[in-house]
């Protein structure tokens, strides 16, 4: 397989103004009919015209009316070539499809009774032979004719133009799309579907029609997620300025997707669990992630479609704009604390250990093998970082100036993330060259805080430093720019003046952002009247790791005291780990095993705390997970992670069980459910206290574990109580298993929980129960939500029986990867993610993670998706 570079990147040689499809659906064999108004680029010279494709049956081509012969072009497995075009022509080219064989899904793929199409990113060249790249953008007409009693909805982008009925029982429809757009936002749906329709009146009162498109055994799980597109078109309009420009917004929701959703111009396509939901079948996450991904999706109708991406390099450009939106979205909506607080974690966790592995690349790459393997974390959370650091420098009413002036200046356009950052420093007159190394140099930078106090003079100073580790192909780094937002607070908790030494008025706030630029900085605060505790990287203001020598005891006053929300969980989760790794010690020392006292004693407050909001208690006593405890270790300790996460875990939930008794009881009030802020955190805290008292051992907490499922009216409720059970073994667990199963085998979202809750699983035989789902009628290998709930699960959210000292995970995934890469190398490649951190293991792991490795990468035609992927973690 071949690299692409940046530095290679050349403008379009011939453009397309024109693009008129036609289609001829047939679930085995399509006949598309494309007709390209095409012309040279004025900023590029004539020569060969060169139209990407891949399996594709070519019928035939004909050159401004005229049939070409086989000489007069060439066709291989990746691209078609005609040697001699004129400056303007029209070319029909007429290909054929067989979407019922395209297990990869990318192009037009058969799904259940639907035909629909993904085409980012590289998916149109599968529909038909064209310059499938972002940067040509054109205006698209699609005619669409099929069967009308298989087919009798037929959707594509734009508005609806017309439609009509044939003799023979065909029916066609002819859809227009007014604003040019790159192929990867092309789509198309057919199938027998529900539609739930809504309106929505715009700022400028225009009214636009939103349909949900579903299965019509789904009909009922609709109005979340119209719900939330409202919201989310209301909070473009008012954080944004931006208008929908369509007369109507459509959803499709699809059983067989390769990722969340897609953003399609005017027809959004989302795997069916990122948009069905009612409270008896959706989790309070799943509601939660079904609004922020509909925020998503509709926000790129601004940030990607209207101003998209110029190349793949450029992917962050939308993506990470785009996130940053729909992260302050439910913030706005929702609580901004917790919103923040799972924001970092999922970044820590996953982004973190990205960046100090072998697949480590910048925000914006200078190459790859296969662009789906650079829909990172990457990409995606830490760009939605830097554009949040971007927002924090110039203000947010800069930061407002700057995306109208983006917005204005490049609508229509296919640009790159200079032009983004360009248009920010314009409309505020900055200069972010500094700064933009965050695009460019890949790895987690380190920022390490020392303070001095000298009570004579009452100055404080903090001294930071900055460094970051080489990655793969980038030895030595050079320094980022930095917003460091700190705080400090004297001994009773409360804010203390900052004004700096060089300034001679006192600073009016209790938080401000130092930029930090150089290797090493000094801020010197001056009227300081105590030594105070300084909360330094508020709110996460920067995504680094920072190395802050505090003491157990000031993090707990931290913990307990700090005026940030953000700061006062990330206080609790550092001494959390703190102590954790403490016991991990005790262990491989053999010592005997004790909890700190002060930790208890903290988490004693927390909880006490009727005042704090209780989703915010409930984050505050969730222990740091296994693998990320194993990230903190030099080399990872999987089964002393295990057991010491387990043994404070119990000494937790014995020392404090009156009180988990007590808000247990007291969130139980039998309540209708609905999806809103204040009854979610409520539930959050009611199943956390459930965990802790399920991991008494005491039996009788499974019987209250069986009472929570039966009285429920919830999902949520009900796989927490799940989820306990299925981690002790015996009668009941196989029980409530089973009767779950029945109860919901018909809905497949659902079942995917099911597969989830035991792929997850504690208990000693999960591997087999596991291989033995893989044979069950719930379990399809070519359904990608199947793979990720079992399969996924088990390898990432597993990891003492992934990482078993015998190397049976090992070994069962990289046979699921070699079967995988035959139907679909995307998902394939995913699966490899859960080896990214291979090298941080004992070397016995590592040996036996190494051969699986080898194993992949000696199979012949392994996929460009899993090559590259594979071949990067053995370099
Ligand atoms: N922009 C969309 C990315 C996407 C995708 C990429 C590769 C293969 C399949 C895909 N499905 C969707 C989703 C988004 O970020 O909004
Ligand atoms: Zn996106």
């Amino acid at each position: 397989p071949k690299m692409t570079l940046l530095a290679n990147y050349q403008v379009p040689r011939y453009l397309v103004d024109e693009a008129l499809l036609h289609f001829d659906l047939d679930k085995s064999k399509t006949r598309v009919i494309s007709t390209l108004k095409m012309r040279l680029n004025p900023e590029s010279s004539a020569g060969e015209c060169v139209l990407d494709g891949e399996s594709l049956d070519l019928i035939s081509i004909k050159l401004d009316g005229k049939l070409l012969s086989d000489s007069e072009y060439e066709v291989n497995s990746k691209s078609l070539t005609i040697a001699e075009v004129p400056e303007q022509f029209e070319l029909e080219i007429i290909t054929e499809i067989h979407p019922d064989q395209n297990t990869a899904l990318e192009g037009l793929y058969h799904s259940g009774r639907l035909l629909c199409t993904q085409c980012e990113a590289e998916g149109f060249r599968r529909i038909t032979y064209y310059p499938d790249r972002p940067d040509v953008m054109t205006v698209f007409t699609v005619t669409i004719v099929a069967d009308a009693k298989q087919w009798p909805v037929m959707l594509s982008n734009g508005n609806l133009e017309e439609q009509g009925q044939f003799n023979d029982g065909r029916h066609w429809v002819r859809w227009h799309d007014p604003h040019p757009k790159p192929s990867y936002l092309f789509a198309l749906v057919a199938g027998d579907l529900y539609c739930q329709q809504d309106h929505f009146r715009t700022m400028n009162g225009r009214d636009v029609t939103l349909r949900i498109y579903v299965d019509p055994e789904n009909k009922h799980k609709c109005d979340h997620a119209l719900v939330s597109l409202k919201q989310s078109m209301k909070w473009d309009e008012e954080v944004y300025g931006r208008e929908y420009d369509l007369d109507v917004f459509m959803i499709v929701a699809v059983n067989d997707f390769n990722m969340g959703a897609m953003e399609n111009k005017g027809l959004n396509i989302f795997n069916a669990a990122c948009v069905l939901a009612t409270p008896e079948t959706a989790t309070d996450d799943d509601f939660y992630t079904i609004q922020s991904i509909v925020a998503h999706e509709y926000f790129h109708n601004w940030s990607g479609n209207r101003v998209t991406c110029r190349d793949w390099f450029q992917l962050s450009l939308k993506e990470g704009f785009t996130v940053m939106r729909d992260q302050s979205f439910s913030a706005d909506l929702n609580s901004a604390a917790v919103q923040r607080i799972d924001d970092v974690n999922g970044l820590r966790s996953m982004q973190f250990a990205e960046d100090a592995g072998p697949m480590a690349h910048p925000v914006r790459p200078d190459s790859y093998i296969e662009i789906s393997n650079f829909y990172t974390v990457t990409i995606y959370e830490k760009g939605a970082e830097v554009v949040r650091m971007i927002k924090t420098l110039v203000g947010d009413e800069g930061f407002r100036k700057g995306t109208d002036l983006y917005f204005d200046r490049h609508d229509g356009q296919a640009v790159t993330t200079d032009d983004f950052v360009k248009a920010i420093e314009d409309a505020n007159s900055v200069d972010l060259s500094q700064f933009k190394r965050w695009y460019e140099q890949a790895g987690t930078p380190e920022l390490s805080v020392k303070t001095h106090y000298d009570p004579v003079q009452q100055r404080f100073s903090l001294i930071l430093r900055q460094s970051c580790p080489a990655t793969p192909g980038q030895e030595n780094k050079l320094n980022f720019h930095i917003p460091v937002a700190v705080g400090l607070l004297d001994s009773d908790g409360n804010n203390m003046p900052m004004q700096l030494a060089e300034e001679v008025t006192p600073y009016d706030g209790d938080t401000r952002v130092l930029s930090l630029t150089e290797t090493e900085q000094t801020f010197e605060f001056i009227h300081v009247s105590e030594e105070p505790v300084a909360s330094v990287l508020r709110g996460f203001s920067a995504p680094v790791k920072l190395k802050y020598d505090l003491t157990n005891k000031q993090l707990a006053f931290l913990m307990g005291r700090d005026t940030d929300s953000f700061n006062r969980w990330d206080a609790g989760q550092q001494l959390m780990i703190n102590v954790l790794l403490e016991i991990v010690d005790d262990i491989q020392k053999q010592n005997t095993l004790a909890l700190s006292p002060l930790l208890l004693s903290q988490l004693e407050a927390v909880l006490n705390d009727e005042q704090l909001d209780p989703a915010l208690v409930a984050k505050m006593l969730t222990l740091p997970t296994e693998n990320y405890l194993a990230a903190q270790m030099p080399v990872a300790d999987v089964d002393g992670i295990h057991q010491a996460r387990e043994f404070a875990k119990r000494q937790i939930a014995i020392s404090l069980k009156p009180l988990f008794n007590a808000r247990y009881e007291s969130l139980s009030k039998q309540k209708k459910y609905q999806f809103n802020a204040e009854d979610m955190a409520a539930r959050s805290l009611k199943n956390l206290c459930l965990s802790y008292l399920a991991a008494t051992d005491d039996p009788l907490q499974m019987q209250r574990c069986l009472r929570q499922m039966k009285v429920t009216d919830n999902m949520t409720e009900l796989l927490a109580g799940l989820r306990l059970m299925v981690d002790q073994a015996g009668p009941e667990r196989e029980h409530a298993l089973r009767a779950f199963y029945e109860q919901w085998k018909h809905d497949r979202q659902v079942v995917d929980k099911w597969l989830s809750v035991q792929a997850v699983s504690k208990l000693p035989d999960t591997l087999l129960r596991v291989k033995a789902l893989m044979k069950h009628e719930a379990f399809n290998i070519k359904n990608p939500n199947n793979v990720r709930a079992l399969i996924g699960q088990f390898c990432r959210n597993n990891p003492v029986h992934f990482h078993a000292k015998d190397g049976s995970g090992y070994r069962f995934l990289a046979e699921q990867i070699l079967v995988l890469d035959k139907l679909n190398p995307q998902v394939a490649a995913r699966m490899l993610g859960a080896l990214n951190s291979w090298r941080r293991y004992d070397l016995e792991r590592q040996e036996l993670m190494k051969a699986s490795l080898e194993q992949i990468a000696t199979q012949k035609d392994l996929s460009a998706d899993v090559y590259e992927i594979v071949t990067k973690y053995l370099a």
